[in-house]
């Protein structure tokens, strides 16, 4: 059954906004963060409202309360993405913090000098700048998969990479760029049979995919809330609890202890372990509705939705002359439609749109190694989500067209 999508944009206050000319608010900016239904607004309103206390700390009715909603929320997250068990499901504020996550606590644990880390051309700076720091301070090596010129992984060198054994292979299962969503299971596979631990940057595919971390094998999984439809300030990390068991704390502080002596501590239980002081209680009230909200919709119906929208904007765009298309066609991507127009600045083509509310993404969108792969500085960018229609696409297209006529 297809969405009901006139029905779902009234679960979304902001889209019912215009901006300051009067113009309605078309939102295609959704790569960058989603917009939040009343459903996540309201949950998060009533926690404060009713339920506002510490967690894992009091006996009394409220912290009961909150720390029941709490972890409430964790459990819902773990059966979102099919993990084995709630104690897998690290909260944390977001990917960048997820993969910081591993990249201190079992990175530093277990890699030396001359280790290889494999990495792709198409990563996020969120998944390149911790093996960079880490590369600096231990000596590890790094090495890329390269992206061919259709936006794709080019799996034959990656097999090639292989055979140096690298001790973690650490990828994006589907770029915020190109939007292709790379071949998550079969990476996995080689790299298990390589003998390395894997690390999915999963900030992109959570919110538009059926993500089962156990179906993939993947032993950590990274993701944000505020990608989800739900808020900012909270995401998570998943792991494999045999591999988190084994890892050392990352922050210290209260609530990540069992017990503190003058000159020591023992480290809590997971997922307790990984997560020091009072955390987003609000925002991991907002994470589980957001996963309500979204499995209650199915992200099957979801997917098939954006590969509707995704394949009519990338023929539509297609038309336009000097438009040129970054990434994959439609059936190997998600809802991202990154382009440049010939003789005029990304920065230009999205401020001019925005006069018409139309609001899409300019820049190197935290991947500069891939633009520069592309011999482009930045791109513009539109991307899709549930709530956006044809109709809009169309408004795209048409702006598109007004910004080619204001520049001659
Ligand atoms: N990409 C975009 O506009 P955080 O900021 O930690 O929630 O997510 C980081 C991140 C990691 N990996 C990928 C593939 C991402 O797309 C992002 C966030 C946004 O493309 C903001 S730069």
């Amino acid at each position: 059954m297809t969405l009901n999508v006139e029905q779902i944009r009234k679960d979304f206050p902001i889209l019912e906004r215009e901006t300051q000319n009067g113009a309605r608010i078309i939102y295609l900016d959704s790569t960058a963060t989603s917009q939040k239904p009343a459903q996540v607004i309201e949950a998060m309103n009533d926690y404060y409202r009713r339920s506002n206390a510490n967690i894992h700390r009091g006996v009394h009715t409220l912290a009961e309360e909150a720390t029941s909603m709490y972890e409430g929320a964790r459990e819902k997250i773990a059966k979102f993405i099919n993990a084995s068990s709630s104690r897998e499901i690290i909260y944390t504020r977001n990917t960048t913090e997820s993969i910081n996550l591993v990249a201190y606590s079992w990175a530093r644990a277990n890699l030396k000098a001359g280790d290889l880390v494999v990495l792709t051309e198409m990563e996020h700076h969120s998944n390149l700048v911790p093996w960079h720091m880490l590369e600096a301070e231990r000596g590890i090596e790094l090495d890329f998969i390269p992206v061919t010129e259709d936006g794709l992984l080019d799996l034959e060198t990656y097999k090639s990479l292989l055979d140096r054994r690298p001790k973690l292979v650490s990828f994006t299962h589907m770029s915020n760029v190109l939007g292709t969503v790379n071949p998550a299971a079969e990476i996995i596979r080689l790299a298990h049979e390589a003998g390395a631990i894997v690390l999915v940057d999963g900030a992109q595919s959570v919110p538009h995919l059926t993500v089962d971390v156990q179906a993939l094998d993947a032993d950590f999984y990274a993701f944000s809330a505020h990608k989800m439809c739900g808020p900012t300030g909270i995401g998570a990390l998943y792991g494999k609890s045999s591999l988190l068991e084994a890892m050392p704390p990352f922050l210290g502080g209260g609530d990540m202890i069992k017990e503190v002596k003058l000159r020591s501590f023992r480290a809590n239980t997971l997922p307790h372990k990984f997560e020091a002081g009072t955390p987003a209680i609000a925002e991991a009230v907002g994470f589980g509705a957001a996963v309500d909200y979204l499995s209650a919709i199915g992200m099957e119906r979801i997917a098939e939705h954006e590969r509707e929208i995704t394949e009519y904007a990338l023929d539509r765009l297609e038309e336009i002359p000097g438009v040129r298309l970054f990434g994959p066609s439609a059936e190997k991507k998600g809802g991202v439609a990154a382009f440049t127009l010939e003789g005029v600045h990304p920065h230009d083509v999205a401020q001019i749109l925005d006069r018409d509310g139309i609001a899409v993404r300019a820049g190197h969108h935290c991947a500069q190694p891939l633009h520069e792969k592309f011999g482009i500085p930045a791109t513009s960018r539109a991307s899709f989500y549930l709530y956006n229609t044809k109709d809009e696409v169309d408004m795209l297209v048409n702006g598109i067209y007004k910004v080619k006529e204001m520049f001659g």
